[in-house]
């Protein structure tokens, strides 16, 4: 099925590919992230297309092109396999790859195409969880578990905006040298956290992964666990503002789980996808 991103018709000379992955296999709580990038680009129709920060209009200056929504196959391998093929495509044509998730396991699709190009990425991890369990509920694969496999995978990662983790995780985090900006540490010290951050990501290519749930649920309820204490739009805006500036080459938006009653979590993530988008195009015309 092909809903597009804004409603708009594909650009010829797309600059960003928005890639939606409808994976939604091993959520724990309640089922609905398979509907996210449906429910995700449906919304985007509505928001304004024209940016108040950077005073421009991303879809003119990069351009669009998303994907259809893929049906994908029941087990975790053939799934992850399939959103890799569509970020080798998308990555092929020079486009810059929005992966809509989506729970989080989508990631390892993701990174296992972009590893090939960028052995050395460095990924800005968002998100209430470090999801570095070792496994969880008797499986290794799973969107609890996502981190501890990238981990494994030898890539360098820093996590923003964590405000919950097990008794697993806090002895595994104390053994590791894996660097975390807790969601109160940044709420406190906005600025010293923004320079932690900056000197993550200024060497290298940076992948950022976006767990909706780094948001406060006040503001982004459709989640499957809503921590409470999260960021504030400001606070995120501010991160992807930062983020931009470098060498960003991708992303993924995840675990967003529409809500019956309102769509105000679909909104805000496509509000991201535009933000980011519009930050990327005043880059590309200064
Ligand atoms: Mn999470």
């Amino acid at each position: 099925m092909k809903i597009n991103f804004l409603g708009l018709p594909d650009h010829p000379q797309a600059r960003v590919a928005l890639i939606p992955a409808p994976l939604d296999l091993t959520t724990s709580w309640k089922k609905g992230t398979k509907e996210a990038p449906f429910e995700i680009l449906k919304v985007s129709s509505n928001l304004e297309f024209f940016d108040e920060d950077t005073f421009t209009e991303p879809q003119k200056i990069l351009g669009f092109f998303t994907f259809p929504i893929p049906e994908l196959p029941f087990h975790l391998e053939g799934a992850l396999d399939k959103i890799s093929q569509m970020v080798t495509e998308a990555i092929k044509k020079n486009q810059f790859p929005i992966v809509i998730g989506g729970e989080h396991t989508v990631t390892l699709g993701v990174l296992k195409a972009l590893k090939k190009k960028y052995p050395e990425l460095k990924i800005l991890h968002l998100d209430a969880h470090c999801d570095l369990r070792d496994t969880y509920l008797e499986t290794s694969i799973n969107h609890a578990t996502v981190m501890r496999r990238i981990y494994e995978m030898g890539f360098q990662f820093l996590s923003v905006g964590i405000r919950t983790i097990c008794k697993e995780e806090y002895e595994f985090l104390k053994n590791s040298n894996i660097p975390i900006i807790w969601a109160q540490e940044f709420k406190l010290s906005p600025q010293e956290s923004l320079a932690k951050i900056e000197e993550f990501i200024k060497n290298g290519p940076v992948y950022l992964t976006l767990d909706i749930d780094v948001l406060d649920p006040s503001i982004a309820p459709g989640v499957g666990t809503p921590e409470p204490g999260g960021l504030n739009w400001e606070e995120l805006l501010q991160i992807l503002k930062l983020v931009v500036k470098y060498n960003l080459i991708g992303m993924d938006l995840v675990e967003v789980m529409p809500l019956s009653c309102h769509q105000i979590t679909e909104y805000i993530a496509s509000k991201i996808i535009f933000k980011i988008s519009a930050f990327l195009a005043s880059k590309n015309v200064e």
